[in-house]
């Protein structure tokens, strides 16, 4: 069942459902309305939210237009890693620090985050712009020291394991840290610089909760377009199969013939180096592997490279030279995700557009055919293709 979430890019209603799919280890597709066009407000998106907010999750024929609503359908449908607790005691403390976060925290951060962040006001020294922006500072202080109460002795809001507490909560916090980093100043006026300083149990649970498997894509699109460290800018796709993460694992160690081109050996430990060569221009790159954990991670370096692309600069020859290509598996209830990150693979790089290209074909179609149906589209000497 396709998962589809329609979103508007940094909405924290929205980032909530998000989170819950990535604490369940599920895929999704985005929707990304704009919401200076006011794509919200118009149809064919009022048709599925005539109120004209998101987020919006479409699954199979059932559509959900509210994100606790969202959690609680995810939870029931994908009973594994329950958001919700198994049992009343723990259900009745997630539902009440979940809702307490929707009553209070949201609107706390609202009043702060609109106009520092959205807005980006700086208001005047004495002005009551300033007056009302302390106010509305002071009462997020107070939820924040009300979560920090919470994790006291405990990793995550409300125990042992991320529950819906933490997937409603952590969108609040991960925007309040965002607006530290763009707009330290009026932070740090309002009284929040780093977090660590002031809270060192919620920025510690932050970066828990930031490194969880598939939270990372959960960020909103635009920081990604806006962030000038180079991570972020590195070629990044996901796909989900019909596969188990064993299979892929498989074709991204021993099956690249499969989906991508032939290589000269296949990749079975760190060390090993596979030569992967396009004819008929014959340009090549040859991987070694770095990491490889069976089922979980495929971490090759290019340690050779050469090329060719027609009508190109030769400066594109070797750029691959020192990148990484890393794959991570995740099961999900389709089979398998697999996020393809390739470090090093930048919009700055001569050759990224065709590269860009390449990949989507070889990674995000073929492959994901190939784990689909056993039929990929790899490159085939007599296609002339090259990527
Ligand atoms: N109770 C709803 C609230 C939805 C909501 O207010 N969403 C905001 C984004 S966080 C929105 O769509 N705002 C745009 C607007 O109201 O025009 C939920 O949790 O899903």
């Amino acid at each position: 069942m396709t998962l589809t979430i329609h979103t508007i890019s940094g909405a924290p209603c929205a980032w909530r459902v998000l989170a819950g799919l990535a604490l369940k280890g599920l895929s999704w597709e985005q929707n990304v309305l704009s919401a200076s066009d006011g794509e919200h407000k118009k149809e064919p998106f009022l048709s599925l939210n005539p109120r004209g907010t998101v987020p919006v999750l479409e699954a199979g024929g059932c559509v959900i237009r509210d994100s606790i609503a969202a959690l609680a359908w995810l939870d029931r449908a994908f009973p594994e890693r329950p958001l919700f607790g198994s049992c009343p005691d723990e259900a009745a403390k997630i539902w009440q620090i979940t809702m307490e976060t929707n009553s209070y925290l949201r609107d706390a951060c609202h009043a702060v985050l609109a106009p520092v962040l959205v807005q980006r006001v700086t208001p005047a020294p004495g002005s009551q712009e300033e007056a009302a922006l302390k106010t509305a500072a002071e009462t997020l202080h107070r939820e924040c020291r009300w979560l920090e109460g919470l994790l006291d002795g405990r990793p995550y809001l409300a125990g042992d394991a991320p529950s819906a507490a933490d997937a409603v909560a952590f969108p609040e916090i991960r925007l309040i840290q965002r607006a530290v980093e763009t707009r330290h100043a009026i932070m740090e006026k309002l009284g929040f610089g780093f977090p660590p300083n002031h809270y060192p149990r919620l920025a510690d649970w932050k970066e828990r909760m930031s490194a969880l498997p598939g939270m990372a894509e959960t960020l909103p699109p635009h920081w990604n377009e806006q962030d000038s460290r180079p991570a972020a800018r590195n070629y990044k796709r996901s796909i989900s199969a019909a596969a188990t993460p064993d299979q892929a694992f498989h074709a991204l160690t021993q099956g690249f013939g499969d989906w991508w081109t032939e290589s000269d050996n296949p990749i079975l430990q760190p060390g090993d180096r596979a030569k992967f060569t396009f004819p008929p221009g014959h340009s090549f790159w040859t991987f070694e592997a770095k990491r490889l954990v069976p089922g979980e991670l495929v971490e090759l370096e290019c340690v050779e490279a050469l090329h060719l692309h027609e009508g190109q600069p030769s400066g594109i020859q070797t750029e691959w030279h020192g990148t990484r290509a890393i794959w991570r598996i995740f099961p999900d209830p389709q089979g398998c995700r697999i996020r393809f990150e390739h470090e090093g693979l930048r919009p700055s790089l001569l050759c990224y557009r065709i590269c860009e290209a390449g990949w989507d074909h070889f990674f995000v179609s073929s492959l994901k055919a190939f784990l689909d149906t056993g039929q990929g589209t790899p490159h085939r000497v007599e296609e002339k293709k090259q990527l």
